[in-house]
């Protein structure tokens, strides 16, 4: 289990990293693999966010961009319309359960417009490496998410080759965090992630959670999102909207191995397998 005794610094919220947390994920977009064309409504998105946070979310991660593999950049100014306004609406009901938002975004002026909205993380596939990204997170307090992804979404699940997967993707978030760190941002704004299916096989997926305690020993919060990607439809032969099941396992072993952050779709039962894992790690159990 995750046993980081420190805080995430997380905008004006300090995050507890004493129990893993649930970080529920909503995209407004026509084309994410999970819930794409589902929530292109602002309604049906904030009122979704607002179930998430009953739920059990801790963190809130808005996305405007699909990154699936074979998915199609989208304009700036189409991802700034998706999220923006979304961000304003939720921010109220966020606020009033002191739930940070996080958004999901490789773009800088994406990430600087999300931060003057609200926004108090912003989790980035590419790991700040766009020209003004670290500069988009260096003043201020927001919190980011550096994500390890080999090659683009568009292609890159056509040749994902590594020497080593687990030393490669921690070679590569070591570097990130370095020169996060040299930009001014301080380490307990920082969570890493390993990029489950982001220019990975299978086997790389598995090998990167069988091994995440190496990721891990890097000594940032480790964010592992596996919800309902193709590696679980794999392992179980169930198609994506039927993957709840696999996904939650995914999560236990994710945080055995010293995941402090699960990225869910599926807020409620990830939560509520989380206080049973808990329960049997010797916390006490909150009784209901
Ligand atoms: N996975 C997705 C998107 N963003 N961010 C982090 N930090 N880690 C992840 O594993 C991760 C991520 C893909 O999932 P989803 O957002 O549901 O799909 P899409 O990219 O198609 O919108």
């Amino acid at each position: 289990m995750a046993a980081h005794s420190e805080a995430l610094v997380c905008g004006r919220y300090r995050l507890s990293l004493d129990r893993p947390l649930v970080m529920g994920v909503l995209n407004i977009t026509p084309d994410s693999f999970a819930d794409g064309g589902v929530f292109l409504d602002l309604r049906d998105a904030t009122d979704r966010v607002r179930q998430m946070l009953g739920e059990g979310a801790d963190i809130v991660d808005i996305g405007g961009e699909s990154t699936r593999p074979g998915a199609v950049p989208t304009p700036e100014a189409h991802e700034l319309d998706r999220v923006i306004p979304l961000l304003e609406n939720i921010r109220p009901s966020c606020d009033a359960r002191g739930v940070p938002i996080s958004v999901d975004t490789r773009k800088p002026v994406v990430m600087r417009a999300a931060i003057a909205a609200g926004a108090s993380m912003i989790n980035d596939i590419n790991a700040l490496r766009a020209p003004g990204a670290i500069e988009a997170l260096s003043e201020g307090s927001a919190a980011v998410c550096l994500m390890h992804m080999q090659g683009e979404p568009a292609t890159m699940q056509h040749s994902a080759s590594y020497e080593d997967v687990v030393a490669d993707v921690a070679a590569f978030l070591a570097e990130r965090a370095s020169a996060c760190l040299a930009a001014g941002i301080d380490r307990h704004r920082i969570v890493l992630d390993p990029g489950f299916g982001f220019g990975k096989t299978v086997e790389h997926n598995l090998t990167l959670l069988r091994r995440l305690t190496e990721i891990a020993a890097l000594g940032y919060p480790l964010l592992a999102g596996l919800s309902r990607k193709s590696t679980i439809g794999v392992l179980t032969g169930r198609n994506v909207d039927d993957r709840m099941a696999g996904s939650v396992a995914a999560a236990l072993a994710a945080v055995a191995r010293g995941a402090a952050i699960v990225r869910v779709h599926d807020v409620r039962e990830t939560a509520d397998a989380l206080k049973v894992w808990r329960a049997v790690e010797g916390e006490q159990p909150r009784v209901l």
